[in-house]
C-alpha cells in the first residue's frame, strides 16, 4: 500500500468515526439546537464519502501526468458552506433579516472552491489567475466571518461569545493553510510531494471538520437547553 493510500484510509476512518460520534451526540441534543447536529453530521458524512472515493480510485484523475484529487473540491463545495452555516447560526440563531450578508459569504465561498477547482486542473501558469480569483473570494469570506459575524456573536456575550471566538479563530487559521498547501503542493509550485500534500490536507480536513464539530457539539451552548436561543 502506498503512503497516499494509507493516509486516505486514515482520513476515511477518522471522518467515519467523527460522523458516528456526532450522530451519538445528536441523541443528547436539545430539540431547538438540532440544526447544529444535523449540519455537522452532514459535514462528516460528506468528508467520509469523499475520502472513500479518493482511496478507492474514484476521486482523482491524471492531468498532465500528475494525479489530481477532484473529489476534495466536491467535498469542500458542500462542507465549507455548511461550516459557515454552523457559525452563522451560532452568531444569529434566527438568521432572518441577515440572509443578504450570509448569502454573500456563502456565494463567495462556493465561488472560491469552484475557481480553485479550475486552477487545480490547469497545468500552465494561467492557473495563478484562477488562484487569485479564488483568493479574492476567500478574503470576502473572511471579511464577513470576522468583520460581520464576529461582532454580532460578541454582542450576544457569555458562552456564545467565547465559543464563537474559539471556532472562528480555529476556522480562520485552518482555512488560511489550505491555499498555502495548495500553492506549495502538486497543484502549485510542486515543492511538496503528493503524499506530503495529501497528508497535510488530511490533517487540515480532520481539524476543520471533526475538530470543529467536537468543539461545537460538546459545548454548553448547544447542549444546554436555552443557552443558544437568547
Ligand atoms: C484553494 C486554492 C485556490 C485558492 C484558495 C483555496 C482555498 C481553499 C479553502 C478550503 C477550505 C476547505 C475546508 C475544508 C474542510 O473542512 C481552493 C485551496 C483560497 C479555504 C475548510
Amino acid at each position: 500500500m502506498s503512503t497516499t493510500t494509507i493516509i486516505l484510509w486514515i482520513g476515511t476512518a477518522i471522518m467515519t468515526l467523527g460522523l458516528l460520534a456526532f450522530l451519538g451526540l445528536t441523541l443528547k441534543a436539545p430539540t431547538e439546537n438540532r440544526s447544529f447536529f444535523t449540519i455537522t453530521s452532514l459535514i462528516a458524512l460528506i468528508a467520509a464519502t469523499a475520502y472513500f472515493a479518493m482511496v478507492t480510485g474514484y476521486g482523482s484523475i491524471v492531468v498532465g501526468g500528475r494525479t489530481f484529487y477532484f473529489a476534495r473540491y466536491i467535498d469542500w463545495v458542500f462542507t465549507t458552506p455548511l461550516l459557515l452555516l454552523d457559525l452563522s447560526l451560532l452568531a444569529l440563531p434566527t438568521l432572518s433579516g441577515n440572509w443578504n450578508r450570509i448569502g454573500t459569504m456563502i456565494a463567495a465561498d462556493v465561488y472560491m472552491i469552484i475557481t480553485g477547482l479550475v486552477a487545480g486542473l490547469i497545468n500552465s501558469n494561467f492557473k495563478y489567475v484562477w488562484f487569485i480569483a479564488s483568493a479574492i473570494a476567500f478574503i470576502v469570506v473572511l471579511y464577513n466571518l470576522l468583520g460581520y459575524l464576529f461582532p454580532l456573536a460578541a454582542a450576544r456575550g457569555g458562552e456564545v461569545k467565547q465559543l464563537f471566538n474559539t471556532l472562528s479563530i480555529l476556522t480562520a487559521v485552518l482555512w488560511i493553510c489550505y491555499p498555502i498547501v495548495w500553492l506549495l503542493g502538486t497543484e502549485g509550485i510542486r515543492l511538496f510531494s503528493l503524499p506530503l500534500e495529501v497528508g497535510l490536507f488530511a490533517i487540515l480536513d480532520i481539524l476543520a471538520k471533526v475538530g470543529f464539530g467536537f468543539v461545537l457539539l460538546t459545548s454548553g451552548v448547544v447542549l444546554g437547553r436555552e443557552a443558544a436561543r437568547r
